[in-house]
């Protein structure tokens, strides 16, 4: 439960420095895009704030976006649990179960009512009143609404929560829509990706408790600092895409020189997150970098909206189309002067052959 100590005596209390905090307010500043001296002014906010009830429920998924948190490297887990917030109620990681678990839950809303955060995966079931997914005898649906009434904001962390995700891909069984259709009236941050980075989590989470008001978001509610650029703006790949040159399967001789993936089906172009620069692991790899296509998980209709392995340009069988739309994103010039640089060689190809 939140105390009513703060996160500076509570750091002192278990030992840790000054400099530590420091280090870290540093770290946030970067994650969020916030100016390097912006780190001081994270530090004493930081140590001024209370720890943020948070109560963690969890949906139609697979477990995969509490995986990827609990691989977060920087704020890890455990600083987040331990230091900024009071994780009150997570059905995977609390040790109790049952009544005393739903007990948990029902104290921190009664206890912190108005001021408790509640994070969200997996999507919501609606067909049939959300039978298919239910827990505690009441429906995710019923969950959903009882829980967000009195709270101060949502995030919907991974892909299905935030967009619908594979539970709402056709047919779409359950009628599994993202939390923002059921919750209007109350600020809902989307931090899509199947799963999410886990800085991208932890860092929202740890925003929110630094400054106590949301960070700014897109126009799917994602936090800018993450999601302002396509995987395409910062893949180290991206100098052989405005050459032109395109592996063109996963074992030719462009894919051993580590050429563009576009031709074998990056949605790189499309997609909005940041693995090409906060990366996988600590920032060991991210799925370009292991020589496969970015499957564009974290964009809405994940899944239903083409082959992993068709090009960008092929799904309408309109290159020119995919470049319109394209650059309505803002990346048009790009995929416009690769595709210019392919026709000239073509062009170059055609006349020194006759
Ligand atoms: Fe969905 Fe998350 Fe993909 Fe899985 O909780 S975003 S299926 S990684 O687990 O919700």
């Amino acid at each position: 439960m939140a105390t009513s100590e703060t996160i500076g005596e509570e750091l002192v209390r278990r030992g840790i420095s000054r400099r530590a905090l420091l280090k870290y307010s540093a770290y946030l500043a970067t994650l969020m895009a916030l100016p390097p001296t912006a780190s001081k002014a994270i530090a004493a906010a930081l140590a001024a704030a209370r720890r943020q009830s948070v109560i963690w429920l969890s949906f139609q998924e697979c477990t995969g976006c509490t995986e990827s948190l609990t691989r977060s490297f920087s704020p890890t887990i455990e600083d987040m649990i331990f230091n900024l917030i009071s994780l009150d109620y997570h059905e995977t990681l609390q040790a109790v179960s049952g009544a005393a678990a739903e007990q948990a839950r029902l104290s921190a809303m009664r206890e912190n009512r108005g001021k408790y955060v509640v994070v969200i995966d997996g999507s919501v079931s609606t067909k049939d009143g959300g039978v298919y997914s239910t827990n505690a005898g009441k429906t995710n649906l019923q969950v959903l609404e009882e829980t967000a009434e009195h709270a101060l904001a949502l995030i919907s962390v991974g892909t299905c929560a935030a967009f619908g995700g594979i539970p709402h891909a056709h047919p779409n069984p359950t009628g599994a829509v993202p939390v923002s259709e059921i919750i209007t009236d109350k600020p809902v941050i989307n931090i899509s990706g199947c799963p999410p980075i886990p800085e991208a989590m932890a860092g929202t989470i740890a925003y929110l408790v630094t400054f106590g008001k949301l960070p700014d978001l897109d126009h799917l509610n994602r936090p800018k600092a993450i999601f302002g650029d396509t995987i395409h703006d910062r893949c180290y790949r991206r100098p052989f895409y405005d050459k032109g040159l395109f592996a063109k399967g996963f074992d030719d001789e462009g894919a051993r020189k580590g050429w563009c993936l576009y031709e074998v089906g990056c949605k790189g172009p499309v997609t909005y997150n940041a693995c090409a620069t906060l990366k996988w692991n600590g920032g060991v790899s991210f799925p370009i970098q292991s020589g496969h296509g970015c499957l564009g998980c974290s964009e809405p209709d994940f899944w239903d909206k083409g082959g992993f392995y068709r090009p960008l340009s092929a799904s309408t069988g309109n290159p020119a189309a995919v470049v319109g739309g394209a650059a309505a994103a803002g990346i048009g010039v790009g995929i416009a002067s690769a595709l210019l640089v392919r026709r000239h060689k073509l062009d170059a190809n055609k006349e020194s052959k006759s």
